[in-house]
C-alpha cells in the first residue's frame, strides 16, 4: 500500500498562536510609535520572524540598524514567549485531535511543518512533544514559507516522497510552500477562502473523512 502523510502546519492550524504573535507584535510597534494593525498582522503569517519585522518596519517613521533590528525581534520574542507559556492542551483548536487520532489509526504519519523556532515549546505547552512522526521548524530551515523547505524537510524525515503528502495550513504562503513542494493542501481558517488550496474549510472540526481521503493518492 502506498504510504501517505499529512504535515500540519502549526500557529493558526493546530493552536491559535497567531493571535500571540498580533499581540507581540502589537506590543513591540506600540512601543516604538509604529503604525500596526490586524490587516498587516496578516501578512506575516507563516513568515519568519526577521521577514515579519521587516513588514512591521515598513510604517516606522526611521531607518533602523540591523543591531536594532536582531534587538526588536528579541524583544518582540519575549513577549510572544510570555504569552505562548500559559498555553496548555486545552488551547488544541477543535477538530485537530480527533483528525490526527484518525489518521494515526489508518497508518497515515504526521509531521509538522512550521516556520515558527518556537516550535518545540509550543509543542510541549500543549503535551504534544513526542506526538509527531517528525517535526520540521524554523530552527531547521534557511527559507520560510512561501519557499517549499519547510514541507519537503518534514516529508524527507518521514521518508514519505513529496506527492504522498497532504498540507494543513492557515496561510497564503503556506499554501504557496505547499503546492511549491509538489503536494496537495487544505486550507483552514484564514487559508479558507484560498483559491489555490486543493480543499478549503472553515475549521478542521469541520472536515470529513470522506473529504479529506480523495486527497491521498492510492488511498
Ligand atoms: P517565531 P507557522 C509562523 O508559524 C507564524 O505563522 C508566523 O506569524 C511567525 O512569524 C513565524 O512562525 C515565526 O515564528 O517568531 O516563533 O519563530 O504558521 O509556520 O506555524
Ligand atoms: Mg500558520
Amino acid at each position: 500500500m502506498t504510504e501517505n502523510a499529512v504535515i500540519f502546519d502549526l500557529d493558526g492550524v493546530i493552536v491559535s498562536t497567531d493571535d500571540c504573535h498580533y499581540r507581540a507584535w502589537k506590543r513591540l510597534a506600540d512601543e516604538e510609535g509604529i503604525y500596526f494593525d490586524r490587516e498587516i498582522n496578516h501578512r506575516l503569517r507563516g513568515v519568519s520572524r526577521m521577514e515579519s519585522l521587516s513588514i512591521v518596519l515598513e510604517r516606522a517613521n526611521r531607518p533602523y540598524t540591523t543591531e536594532e533590528r536582531q534587538a526588536l525581534a528579541e524583544r518582540k520574542n519575549g513577549y510572544y514567549r510570555e504569552l505562548i507559556n500559559e498555553l496548555t492542551p486545552e488551547h488544541i483548536l477543535p477538530g485537530v485531535m480527533p483528525l490526527m487520532e484518525r489518521l494515526k489509526e489508518h497508518g497515515i504519519k504526521i509531521a509538522i511543518g512550521s516556520s515558527s523556532k518556537n516550535t518545540p515549546l509550543i509543542l510541549e505547552r500543549l503535551g504534544l512533544a513526542n506526538y509527531f512522526d517528525a517535526v520540521a521548524d524554523g530552527n531547521a530551515v534557511k527559507n520560510s514559507k512561501p519557499d517549499p523547505e519547510v514541507f519537503l524537510l518534514a516529508a524527507a524525515k518521514l521518508g514519505i516522497p513529496p506527492a504522498q503528502c497532504v498540507v494543513v495550513e492557515d496561510a497564503d504562503a503556506g499554501v504557496e510552500a505547499a503546492l511549491a513542494a509538489g503536494m496537495r493542501v487544505i486550507g483552514v481558517g484564514t487559508a479558507a477562502c484560498n483559491p489555490r488550496a486543493t480543499l478549503t474549510v472553515d475549521s478542521l472540526a469541520d472536515l470529513s473523512w470522506e473529504e479529506l481521503t480523495p486527497c491521498f493518492n492510492g488511498v
